[in-house]
């Protein structure tokens, strides 16, 4: 059985390692009530890397767009990390509910 596991996710391994699908990891440190980049621009098929380094506050992160919708629903708090990855083209926006002001703009293409 967990040879045919293997078997089976084996190609898929060689898909994704190929150069065509590259995927970059966009890291945003959170600190100071604040986040490191407050736009992205990205590919389909990229990372958006949340790293929680904030003592004093807590973020919760949510994006309402159709298209890219998440919501950390538990409290992010210091020493969360936090992965999306971006599905589909188009611009998002992430917010926080803890935060009003908070906003990173995600500019996402083919
Ligand atoms: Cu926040």
């Amino acid at each position: 059985m967990q040879r045919l596991v293997i078997a089976a996710l084996f190609p898929i391994a060689l898909f994704l390692n190929s150069p065509a699908f590259a995927q970059t990891v966009h890291a945003i440190v959170f600190d100071d009530g604040k986040a490191s980049m407050t736009e992205i621009n990205a590919k389909v098929g990229d990372i958006v890397a949340f790293y929680h380094m904030d003592e004093d506050e807590a973020h919760q992160l949510y994006s309402t767009d159709e298209d890219h919708k998440f919501d950390v629903k538990h409290i992010f708090k210091n020493g969360d990390h936090f992965d999306i990855q971006i599905s589909s083209p188009g611009s998002f926006d992430i917010l926080c509910h803890a935060m009003p002001h908070m906003k990173i703009t995600v500019n996402a293409s083919d």
